[in-house]
């Protein structure tokens, strides 16, 4: 783990550092307040890249679901696949316009698990030890995916292969590299930037960079 990093980051969000204090319609700026677009696609974690091989990888569900699953990496890829084109908004300020991405739709594992009426936030888990929380409402929509290929090729392990969660309309700390499982729960709890100062939502147009 970078102990460095994660304190530089810790002590940012004491700062409210990049807060412009503005907010934005994502409907008209296609910008948020305080990002700058960059063209190459920087790598952010904790410094552990868990190498795991598409026959080791596994992807779990569980919590106040009718249906538990458990996907290998056979049958993930059997799923229904779509494709998806957006932008990336990172709380260090960064911006990439354009990623074209393949994955299984969010709202196709929700029909398939099926969430109890009680199950409004998820805790999404990592392979590295990560973990991040979102509403349920945060991934009931069309834009949300758990990618596998980027630009067309194989999603590179340094960001997030085999496979991740891409949420768009939030910041980027909320699209968990290498995902294994998701648990459904029916209160809010930080994850693990959420615990250390980030915002539990993270709606880069209304600057939740920090909580
Ligand atoms: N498993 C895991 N997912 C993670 C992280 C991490 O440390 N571990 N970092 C998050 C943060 S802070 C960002 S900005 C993005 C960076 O993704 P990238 O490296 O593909 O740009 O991944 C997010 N997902
Ligand atoms: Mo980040």
């Amino acid at each position: 783990m970078n102990a460095k990093l994660v304190g530089t980051k810790e002590k940012w969000a004491k700062e409210g550092r990049a807060l412009t204090g503005l907010s934005a319609d994502p409907a008209k700026e296609r910008r948020p307040p305080g990002q700058r677009v960059t063209t190459d696609f920087p790598v952010l974690d904790l410094g552990i890249q868990p190498n795991v091989s598409q026959a080791e990888w596994s992807f779990t569900v569980g919590g106040q679901i009718a249906y538990p699953l458990k996907l290998d990496w056979r049958s993930f890829i059997a799923q229904a696949q779509e494709s998806f084109t957006n932008d990336i908004h990172c709380v260090t300020t960064w911006s990439r316009y354009d990623n074209r991405w393949t994955g299984m739709p969010m709202r196709s594992l929700l029909a398939q698990v099926k969430p109890h009426p009680t199950a409004k936030f998820l805790m999404v888990k990592s392979y590295d030890g990560y973990s991040t929380n979102i509403a349920l409402a945060d991934v009931d929509r069309d834009d949300v995916f758990i990618g596998h290929a980027w630009q067309d090729r194989p999603l590179d392990r340094e960001h997030g292969g085999p496979a991740r969660l891409v949420v768009p309309h939030l910041y980027f700390w909320k699209s968990a590299k290498w995902i294994r499982h998701i648990t459904f729960m029916d209160g809010d709890q930080p994850g693990y930037w959420e615990a250390r100062g980030y915002h539990m939502r993270g709606n880069p147009w209304k600057e939740e960079r920090y909580g």
